[in-house]
């Protein structure tokens, strides 16, 4: 079931909890106990609700049922950046022609919607030099940080 960045006995409606029957008269004693898990620095969470019952006419116990709630971040990040140009100058050592250019690329993003203001942003930059549909180099926090080769494929999907 899913559920808002904190539950609390509160949050848990009568119609989610198990159903124990007990005679007309008996009366019913009701425990539950709240474990959280935290994923990706608690961006997301998980809740194990565990409930005991006890009859307390018979003395009757019952349980544990447990049931599991979930909170899912589902609000993709929101990605600004400009257009942005370089100079070049010309290069007669450069072997594709005789301008070359250094670019700082710059982009930031931001993400509501997790259950804290300090998850992480993963990102991923993809080079298309020449502007002809095959992509030449990737960026990317998913590689390691020790890699600064231009001619590596740590990941070896391709692309340098
Ligand atoms: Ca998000
Ligand atoms: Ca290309
Ligand atoms: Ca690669």
């Amino acid at each position: 079931m899913d559920a808002q960045c904190d539950l609390t006995k509160a949050d848990i409606k009568d119609s989610d909890k198990p159903k124990v029957e007990g005679g007309p008269c008996d009366v019913i004693g009701e425990n539950i106990h709240i474990d959280t898990f935290l994923f990706e620095d608690g961006v997301c969470k998980k809740w194990r609700v565990t409930y005991n019952y006890i009859n307390w006419c018979t003395n009757e116990q019952k349980g544990p049922y447990v049931k599991y709630y979930k909170y899912k971040d589902d609000v993709k990040p929101v990605l600004t950046c400009q257009d942005q140009m370089f100079a070049a100058n010309p290069n007669p050592g450069n072997p594709n022609g005789i301008c070359e250019g250094t670019v700082n690329l710059e982009a930031s993003a931001t993400d509501e919607g997790g259950c804290t203001a300090n998850g992480w942003l993963k990102w991923q930059v993809f080079v298309d030099l020449w502007g002809n549909g095959t992509t030449d180099y990737e960026f990317s926090s998913f590689l390691p940080t020790n890699d600064k080769n231009l001619g590596n494929d740590t990941n070896q999907n391709g692309i340098r």
